[in-house]
């Protein structure tokens, strides 16, 4: 970056600090990865200057016989990688898909039936409130068990009685398999159609270690750089059942995204994501997504016997949440807490949270970008132990009561765990551990 450093010093400072940190830490955000070096040069390419709305062959600027060459490429690679017989490549990211999909599929007013959010859903998949999936349509939440997993013979008879125009079938903070032959088998009783976004398992499923649910539902989206490891962005995929409800489909998305929703899309990123749709191919990048499940089900296994509680009771994917309500501490002074130890997570809402989602009982972490770094089974014993010892040095802390007190709280509180000599010394320790593990 000597370029930057002189044109902008304290920005090339900020990015060599960032580096820094993420070279240090043990980064346990379950929707966190690293990409390759080759994903980055892509990215970071002269293909930032070029606009090319419009889709190949077909764009409303000059100039574009390689940008078309790359996007086709990518879109190909998507295509082959799921098995689908389309692909979109230019959202920018999950929740401009998301809002592709739907004004593509639905009229203004019609039912989307999601995971709440608190179960482990998204915003996007008809949070009632606070976007725009809850207020331009009708939506119907489904939830999970007490255990923390959804009954599907409840999601059926919610179904029945609702009957969504479509069903989300996505998560971002579910540890367990999603039957997606069981929900094909519901909506086709509803005549609902099906979105399965799997942002955060589609590595996972291109590598073949989890079930695809392309078979079963009609339009399939993800983000690109979470488990998939390439760049931020986001695919949409129309599948052949798809295609046999409306052989529109693919030309409606693609209509969503451009003129509808967005502009030009961004070149740099659709060749990164082509890049990474070819390391996907490879056997080391099949590997890898076993590795994930590996590990994170070896890790949920060793904070288990630690003696803390994991909802659901353990983890079929790449991630898990820890309940903490048995040790009555929140999320919050967790995460802040592991991070003064070098390992960082996020608080997360637990199935059934009594508390509010800004101070919840839980946290969310996970295995994808510290297998990336070539950490295995042995690493995962360890790294159980260290966040068992840190949540046992702040298990003293209690929420309060009175709601206007809360905030101050945690702000204390967090300026207390940075200068606690315990976690800071095991800070110390696992920066050392980290950094024998490089990052691409
Ligand atoms: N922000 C993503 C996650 O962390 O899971 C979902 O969009």
């Amino acid at each position: 970056m000597t370029k930057l450093l002189k044109i902008d010093t304290h920005i090339a400072k900020l990015i060599k600090l960032e580096t820094d940190r993420q070279k240090d830490v043990l980064e346990m955000i379950p929707s966190e990865n690293y990409a390759s070096t080759a994903v980055r040069e892509a990215v970071g390419s002269i293909l930032t200057n070029k606009y090319s709305e419009g889709y190949a062959s077909r764009r409303y600027y000059q100039g574009n016989r390689y940008v078309d060459e790359i996007e086709l490429i990518a879109v190909e690679r998507a295509k082959k990688l799921f098995g689908t017989p389309h692909a979109n490549v230019q959202p920018y990211s999950g929740s401009p898909a998301n809002s592709a999909v739907y004004f593509a599929l639905l009229a203004p007013g019609a039912k989307i039936m999601g995971l709440k959010l608190s179960a482990g859903g998204h915003l996007t998949h008809g949070h009632p409130d606070v976007t725009f999936s809850g207020h331009y349509y009708k939506t119907v939440q489904y939830n999970v068990e007490p255990n923390g997993i959804i009954d599907m013979n409840k999601a059926e008879t919610q179904a029945k009685s609702e009957k969504p125009d479509m069903i989300v079938v996505g998560t971002t903070a579910y540890p367990r398999n999603l039957d997606w032959k069981r929900w094909r088998k519901i909506a086709d009783q509803t005549g609902s159609l099906v979105l399965a976004d799997i942002s955060h398992i589609a590595g996972l499923i291109s590598a073949g270690v989890l079930e695809s649910p392309v078979p079963y539902v009609d339009v399939v989206m993800f983000t690109t750089h979470k488990t998939m490891r390439g760049p931020r962005g986001a695919v949409i995929l129309v599948t052949e059942k798809g295609f046999k409800r409306d052989p529109d489909m693919g030309k409606k998305i693609d209509k969503a995204i451009f003129p509808g929703l967005q502009g030009g899309p961004h070149d740099n990123v659709t060749a990164g994501i082509a890049v990474c749709f070819k390391e996907a191919e490879t056997a080391a990048f099949r590997n890898y997504a076993k590795q994930v499940l590996v590990n994170a089900k070896l890790l949920s296994d060793v904070l288990q016997k630690e003696g803390l509680t994991i909802t659901t009771g353990g983890t079929d994917n790449h991630l898990m949440v820890i309940d903490l309500r048995p040790q009555k501490v929140i999320g919050n002074i967790v995460a802040e807490a592991l991070e003064v130890a070098n390992i960082v997570v996020n608080y997360n809402t637990v199935p059934h949270d009594s508390n509010p989602p800004m101070y919840p009982s839980g946290i969310r972490l996970g295995t994808p970008a510290i297998t990336t770094r070539g950490m295995k089974e042995r690493e995962m014993k360890k790294i159980g132990k260290w966040i068992s010892l840190v949540i046992q040095e702040v298990v003293h802390y209690r929420l309060p009561e009175a709601k206007e007190e809360r905030n101050k709280f945690v702000k204390n509180v967090n300026g207390e765990v940075w200068k606690n000599k315990k976690l800071l010394g095991l800070g110390k320790e696992v920066r050392t551990f980290a950094r024998k593990f490089p990052l691409p």
